[in-house]
């Protein structure tokens, strides 16, 4: 029998806390056995409303759920945590411009990541999904402060790298466990570089090349196109945000983080950029590069051979991190 680990979802009585709380309750993450304290953080008026998501996960009698411990207050649920879901975020409303969006939300991970610092384990892996989740990942980091570094947090980036599994997998009429070495490069944003220019698929006759399986203006044009704007297909179709898929990611992004990447595979995860600046890419912001998880340490896949045309979208991702993060820091009042 395991002792419990403490994992927390913010933003639990939201759509992708609804979609992710049951699957986490049921093992999809830390394994079927390893028993789970859920710490679930909400703003007060939505604690009824959790009520009810609480209610649902008793009524599935989950083996493994050890406890239940819904709260408005940060300090409380991020005590001892292990993992941490930071899905509650201030959404864009309409006419709002992204200084007064990066502040609102700032003003969350900030106190968030207070809370983080001062409550959490220092083990504790920590995985933003709410937007704009690179630069609410670096808030939260920053004011989590020097007892934690950089191998504690990351921001997810896994539902594009998803996409781009399935429009492959779909576009070549097969399973995606037939398509590997996808890379999301950069920010979760219209910026964020689709790159399949190392991805292989597994086809009847042996392994190909994608670049080759598939024409390479396409996937540098349209496809990339469909994968960075899909979020907003779906809203289109639902009338709702991406939620299973989104909750889906996160599930996978923190399962591969805990447990490992798969052999002869990568992830790509959004990460502190490492002292080692690979790609080039520039210190002091969280950018997503391919990775492969081992033992729970994160290391980027290096010495890939990167064409001038996504190498031109590596760039302007990464100067648009440093924009956004200008923006926050000047919202934040941080030198
Ligand atoms: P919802 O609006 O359904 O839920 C958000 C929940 O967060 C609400 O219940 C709200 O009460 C709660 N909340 C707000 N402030 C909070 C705080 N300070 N502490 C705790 N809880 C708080 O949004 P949902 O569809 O669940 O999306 C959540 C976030 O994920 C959004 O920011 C969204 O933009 C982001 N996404 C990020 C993705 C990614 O790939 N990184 C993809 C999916 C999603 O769009």
């Amino acid at each position: 029998m395991s002792t419990p680990i403490n994992v927390v979802i913010t933003g639990a009585a939201g759509q992708i806390g609804y979609a992710i709380m049951f699957r986490i309750a049921k093992g999809d993450v830390f394994g079927c056995n390893q028993k789970i304290n859920l710490h679930l953080l909400e703003i007060e008026p939505a604690l009824p409303a959790l009520n009810g998501c609480i209610m649902e996960l008793q009524d599935c009698a989950f083996p493994n759920l050890a406890g239940v411990f819904p709260t408005a207050n940060p300090e409380e649920a991020f005590k001892d945590a292990d993992a941490c879901f930071l899905i509650g975020a201030f959404p864009r409303k309409d006419g709002m411009d992204r200084s007064a969006l990066l502040q609102k939300n700032g003003g969350i991970f900030r106190v968030q990541g207070e809370a983080i610092g001062k409550f959490a384990k220092k083990t504790v892996k920590v995985l933003v999904v709410g937007n704009p989740a690179n630069t609410n990942c670096l808030i939260c980091q920053h004011y989590a402060g020097a007892s934690l570094k950089n191998e504690n947090f990351s921001a997810m980036t896994r539902l594009d790298h998803n996409r781009m599994l399935g429009e492959i997998a779909a576009r070549l009429n097969v399973t995606t466990d037939k398509v590997k070495k996808v890379i999301v490069w950069g920010n979760h944003s219209n910026t964020q570089v689709d790159d399949a220019s190392h991805a292989t698929v597994e086809l009847a006759d042996g392994v190909k090349a994608v670049y080759g399986a598939l024409p390479q203006a396409d996937l540098e044009g349209e496809f990339a196109q469909k994968i960075a704007t899909r979020g907003g297909a779906v809203i289109k179709a639902r009338g709702a945000s991406s939620a299973a898929s989104a909750a889906n990611a996160a599930i996978t992004q923190m399962r591969d983080w805990w447990c490992s990447t798969p052999e002869g595979d990568w992830v790509s995860m959004a990460i502190p950029v490492p002292d080692d600046e690979p790609y080039g890419i520039k210190k002091g912001i969280i950018y997503s590069f391919p990775v492969v998880v081992k033992q729970g340490v994160v290391e980027v896949v290096k010495g890939l051979e990167c064409n001038a045309h996504i190498q031109a979208g590596m760039k302007k991702t990464e100067d648009e991190l440093i924009a956004e993060k200008q923006a926050a820091y000047e919202a934040l009042n941080i030198q």
